[in-house]
C-alpha cells in the first residue's frame, strides 16, 4: 500500500475502504438493531467530548430532527479543511471517508473517548443514506455533503464569517435504512448516555432535542442540558436521590500517576443495594476489570485497617468482607488512560495490569485520609458494615443460605413449571405467566417441544427491600431460580441456564406493568447475567381482535385499531374485541397473538446503561415517594418500558 511509508514504524494502519463498513457492519459498530443505530450518534459525540477534554469546546447540542436524522453540533476548533497533501484533498473529506483517518490528524497524544469501538466518523457516514457536514473554521463556514459515504460534488466555503473567533463542526446523518433494522431514535436511551457523559466530563454542557412531532405533543421534554461542575461527585447524588445517605457530602478524590487519571466519587446509604459503577476512557467498563479490583481490594484493605485501628469492630470475631463493606454503597469509579485495553465478550473489561496499583493506591491514600478527616462517618460506615456481617454470619450459622442455595442448585424442578421437551437451551423458551388463569391457558396453547410454563402469583418479592435470606424464602422466587438452573448472585452460571429465552408474559394493565418490573428488578440484581446476554423478554399481546368477513386482524394500539377499522373493514368491523388481559384469551387465542413464534411480537430488555437501570430500579422500587411519582410522570406512557 502506497500511503505506508506515511507512517512511522509501529503505526502502519490497514487502509480499509468504507465498502468493508457497508458489508460488515456489525464488524464497526457491533450491531444493526438499536443499540448500533444509538451508537452512531455515540460515534460522533465522542469526537466533540474529545475536542472538549483537549480544552476548546464546552457546549454540545444533539438534535434528533423531524425526518429522524440526527445532527451534532459543537464549538470546537472544527474539522481542519485545509487540503490533506497525501490524498489532495480537503481533511475534511479524508477524515469523512477515509477509515481510521481520524487519529492521524490530531496530535493529541490522548484521545480519551473514541467510543467503545473507536472506529471514527467515517464509519458513521459509511452507514449514513446522506451525511452533511458544516465547518466553521478560518473565518468562514465550509459545507460538504456525502451519500453512502461517497462525496457529492467538492466541499464548498460558503460564506465568510466576520470573525476568526467562531469555530465549530456541525454533522448531521440520514442513517442508511437499507443497513440498520431500528429507525427509531430514542430519547430516553440517549439521553441516558449524554447525560453520563456529562457527569464523566465536568464542564461540558451538553444539550439533547427532539424535534420530532411525537415529543412536542406528548407535551413531554424537548429538550435538556446536561452540565455538572461537580462531574462524578454529582453522578454519586443523581443516583442516591431517593436512597437515604449516611453522610452528606460525597467523598471524591482524583490522583494521577503514569499519565492515567483515577477519579472515585462514593457515598454510604442506609439500603442494602450497593451499586458501584466503573468506567474507563468514559465507557461503561459492565464486565469491571483491573480497575475495579484495584478500587475494590483497597476499600476492603482501608475500611479493615480502620475499623482495627480504632476498635470498630465490636464482637464481631474477623474482618469485614468485601460484600459487607458494599453493602449500601453507591460508587463511581472513573479512568481515562492514554492506551486502554479492552477485553471481555463485550470488550467492557478493563485489561491494562498497571490500573490496578494505581487506583488501589490512590484509594488507598484517599479514603484513609477522609476516614482520618471524619471519624464519625468512618464509624457509622463501619458500624452498618458490622451489622451486614452479623446478618450474613446468622444466615450461615443456621446454614440456611448454603442449604438454600445448594438445594436450589440439585433439587428437582418445581411441581408448578410445566417443562418443554428440548435440553437445548439454545432452543428453549420459558414462559412466566402472571396469574394461574394465564399460566393455565398458556400450558395448554404452548408448543411442549420447546415452551415451558411457569405460573407465578400476583406480586413477588420486591428484592430491592430484602437481603439474601428473605428473598431465598420466597417460593415464587425460589421456583424460578430452580426453573432458570443457573443459581443466583455470585454463584449465578450463564453456562447452566435452561433456557435461552425467559418471556415474561404479563397483561397489558398496570398490575402487569408492576409485576414486570418486580421481576426484571430481580433479575437485574440477581441474575445480571440474563439480562446483558439479551435472554429477557417481555410479550406484547395486542390490545384488539378486528373481525371482518372471515378475517382477523390484531391491533396493538387504539390508533392501529381505528387504522384497521378504516383500510380493511370499510369502517364497520363484524366484530372488534377488546383483550383485558393474558387470562381473558383463549389458548388459541394466546397461541394466535402471543406465543406462535411465527406471529407475536416480544421486547427483548436489554441494559443499554448499568448506571441508568440502577437508578431506575432504585426510585421504582425503592421507599421515597414523590421522585417516584416524578419519574413515572416524566417518562409516562412509557414507563415501564424505559430503554434501561
Ligand atoms: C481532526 C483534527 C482536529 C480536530 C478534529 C479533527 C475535530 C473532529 C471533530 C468531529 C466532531 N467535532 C470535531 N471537532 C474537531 C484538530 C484541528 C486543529 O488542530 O485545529
Amino acid at each position: 500500500m502506497s500511503q505506508e511509508s506515511e507512517y512511522g514504524a509501529g503505526q502502519i494502519q490497514v487502509l480499509e475502504g468504507l465498502e468493508a463498513v457497508r458489508k460488515r457492519p456489525a464488524m464497526y459498530i457491533g450491531s444493526t438493531d438499536s443499540r448500533g443505530l444509538h451508537h452512531l450518534v455515540y460515534e460522533v459525540v465522542d469526537n466533540s467530548i474529545d475536542e472538549a477534554l483537549a480544552g476548546h469546546c464546552d457546549d454540545i447540542t444533539v438534535t434528533i430532527h423531524e425526518d429522524r436524522s440526527v445532527s451534532v453540533a459543537d464549538d470546537g476548533r472544527g474539522i481542519p479543511v485545509d487540503t490533506h497533501e497525501e490524498y489532495d484533498r480537503p481533511a475534511l473529506e479524508v477524515i469523512l471517508t477515509v477509515l481510521h483517518a481520524g487519529g492521524k490528524f490530531d496530535n493529541k497524544s490522548y484521545q480519551v473517548s473514541g467510543g467503545l469501538h473507536g472506529v471514527g466518523v467515517s464509519v458513521v457516514n459509511a452507514l449514513s443514506e446522506r451525511l452533511e457536514a458544516e465547518v466553521k473554521r478560518d473565518g468562514g463556514v465550509y459545507r460538504h455533503a456525502f451519500e453512502a459515504g461517497e462525496p457529492v460534488g467538492d466541499m464548498e466555503r460558503v460564506r465568510d464569517m466576520e470573525s476568526d473567533e467562531e469555530t465549530g463542526t456541525e454533522i448531521r446523518f440520514w442513517p442508511d435504512e437499507s443497513i440498520f433494522e431500528a429507525d427509531d431514535f430514542s430519547f430516553s436511551t440517549l439521553s441516558n448516555r449524554l447525560r453520563e457523559l456529562a457527569f464523566l466530563n465536568s464542564g461540558v454542557r451538553i444539550t439533547l432535542r427532539d424535534e420530532r412531532e411525537e415529543a412536542a405533543d406528548a407535551e413531554g421534554i424537548v429538550e435538556e442540558t446536561y452540565e455538572y461542575e461537580g462531574g462524578i461527585r454529582e453522578f454519586v447524588e443523581y443516583l442516591n436521590e431517593t436512597r437515604s445517605a449516611m453522610h452528606e457530602e460525597v467523598i471524591y478524590f482524583e490522583d494521577e500517576a503514569q499519565n492515567i487519571q483515577v477519579e472515585v466519587a462514593m457515598q454510604a446509604t442506609e439500603e442494602l443495594q450497593g451499586s458501584i459503577h466503573a468506567f474507563a476512557n468514559n465507557i461503561n467498563t459492565r464486565e469491571g476489570g483491573t480497575h475495579l479490583t484495584g478500587f475494590k481490594t483497597a476499600l476492603t484493605r482501608t475500611v479493615n485497617d480502620y475499623a482495627n485501628e480504632n476498635d470498630l469492630l465490636g464482637d464481631l470475631d474477623e474482618n469485614l468482607k468485601g460484600e459487607d463493606i458494599r453493602e449500601g454503597l453507591t460508587a463511581v469509579v472513573s479512568i481515562k488512560h492514554p492506551d486502554p485495553q479492552f477485553e471481555g465478550q463485550t470488550k467492557t473489561k478493563l485489561g491494562n495490569s498497571e490500573v490496578r496499583g494505581i487506583v488501589e493506591s490512590a484509594m488507598h491514600e484517599g479514603l484513609g485520609t477522609y476516614f482520618e478527616e471524619n471519624p464519625h462517618t468512618a464509624e457509622a460506615i463501619i458500624n452498618k458494615a458490622v451489622e451486614a456481617a452479623k446478618a450474613r454470619k446468622a444466615a450461615q450459622k443456621a446454614e440456611e443460605l448454603t442449604r438454600r442455595k445448594s438445594a436450589l442448585e440439585s433439587t428437582s424442578l418445581p411441581g408448578k413449571l410445566a417443562d418443554c421437551q428440548t435440553k437445548d437451551p439454545g432452543e428453549a423458551e420459558l414462559f412466566i405467566a402472571e396469574g394461574d388463569s394465564a399460566g393455565g391457558s398458556a400450558k395448554q396453547a404452548r408448543n411442549p417441544e420447546f415452551q415451558a410454563v411457569l405460573p407465578i402469583k400476583g406480586k413477588i418479592l420486591n428484592v430491592e427491600k430484602h437481603r439474601l435470606d428473605r428473598i431465598l424464602e420466597n417460593d415464587e422466587i425460589r421456583n424460578m431460580i430452580t426453573a432458570i438452573g443457573a443459581g443466583i448472585g455470585d454463584e449465578f452460571d450463564l453456562e447452566d441456564v435452561r433456557y435461552e429465552k425467559i418471556i415474561m408474559a404479563t397483561d397489558a394493565d398496570v398490575d402487569g406493568a408492576h409485576i414486570r418490573t418486580l421481576l426484571l428488578t430481580f433479575f437485574y440484581r440477581h441474575m445480571r447475567p440474563l439480562l446483558e446476554n439479551g435472554y429477557v423478554y417481555a410479550t406484547q399481546p395486542p390490545l384488539y381482535r378486528i373481525r371482518y368477513r372471515g378475517d382477523t386482524y390484531d391491533a396493538m394500539t387504539e390508533q392501529e385499531r381505528d387504522e384497521i377499522i378504516e383500510e380493511k373493514c370499510n369502517g364497520s368491523p363484524s366484530q372488534v374485541q377488546r383483550f383485558k388481559g393474558l387470562g381473558e384469551m383463549n389458548p388459541q387465542q394466546l397461541w394466535d397473538t402471543t406465543m406462535d413464534p411465527e406471529n407475536r411480537i416480544l421486547k427483548q430488555i436489554t441494559i443499554e446503561d448499568a448506571a441508568a437501570a440502577d437508578k431506575m430500579f432504585s426510585v421504582l422500587m425503592g421507599d421515597a415517594v414523590e421522585p417516584r411519582k416524578q419519574f413515572i410522570k416524566e417518562n409516562a406512557p412509557e414507563a415501564e418500558w424505559i430503554d434501561i
